[in-house]
């Protein structure tokens, strides 16, 4: 019997301004997509439930709220976080383009700030881009076949085309990480079960 247990996860969302982070975690929690709305400073924390095999689940989800430079981040942005999802966008400009250089900066700076944690990556605004003229060309740095291939290289439990705009693939996307933090979870819980 494993019904009826509480679990909170901390999960943080990084990745430079303006990739779609806020409204990535509106679309997933709220389903819905807003243009404009007004931002605020300091980090944002979004509440979200879901039950798992009689499993009560929280994710508390971390959100950047413009101040988005590597240095400015607080330390209580990072501290006990239990996975992290790196956002960029797939939009073809130079904002774009530099989303994606400085993943590994995002990723170097949650490694210098917690414990080895489950991370994905989502490039996000997919619906500004022709999926299949980018993976015709496999050698493109945006193609499937190379995200992928950084995805893992760098250790990322996955990586996600997403559209907080249409919505693609948002719901799949988290849904990842929450069986994964899930799962994690629960052979904690039968080991140590097993040692009592
Ligand atoms: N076309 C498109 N625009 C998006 C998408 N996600 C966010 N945006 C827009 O991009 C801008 C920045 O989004 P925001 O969520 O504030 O990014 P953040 O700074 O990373 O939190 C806003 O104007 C959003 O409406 C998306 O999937 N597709
Ligand atoms: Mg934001």
């Amino acid at each position: 019997m494993n019904g009826g247990r509480s679990f909170t996860f901390k999960v943080i969302l990084v990745g430079d301004g303006s990739v779609g982070k806020t409204s990535l975690i509106r679309r997933f929690v709220h389903n819905k997509f807003e243009k404009n709305y007004l931002m605020t400073l300091g980090s944002e924390i979004t509440k979200y439930n879901e039950t798992i095999e009689g499993n009560n689940i929280s994710l508390v989800i971390w959100d950047l709220a413009g101040q988005e430079g590597f240095k400015n981040i607080r330390q209580n942005f990072f501290t006990g976080t239990n996975a992290a999802i790196i956002v960029f966008s797939h939009e073809e400009n130079e904002h774009g383009e530099n989303s994606l250089k400085n993943v590994p900066k995002w990723l170097e700076e949650i490694a210098k700030h917690s414990r080895k944690i489950p991370m994905m990556l989502f490039g996000n605004k997919i619906d500004l881009v022709n999926i299949d003229k980018l993976n015709a060309d496999k050698a493109h740095p945006k193609s499937d076949y190379n995200l992928n291939k950084l995805a893992k290289d760098m250790n990322f439990l996955g990586y996600y085309k997403t559209s907080a705009l249409s919505g693609e693939n948002v719901r799949d996307a988290f849904g990842e990480l929450i069986k994964e933090l899930y799962i994690k979870q629960m052979s904690i819980f039968d080991a140590l079960r097993k040692e009592l």
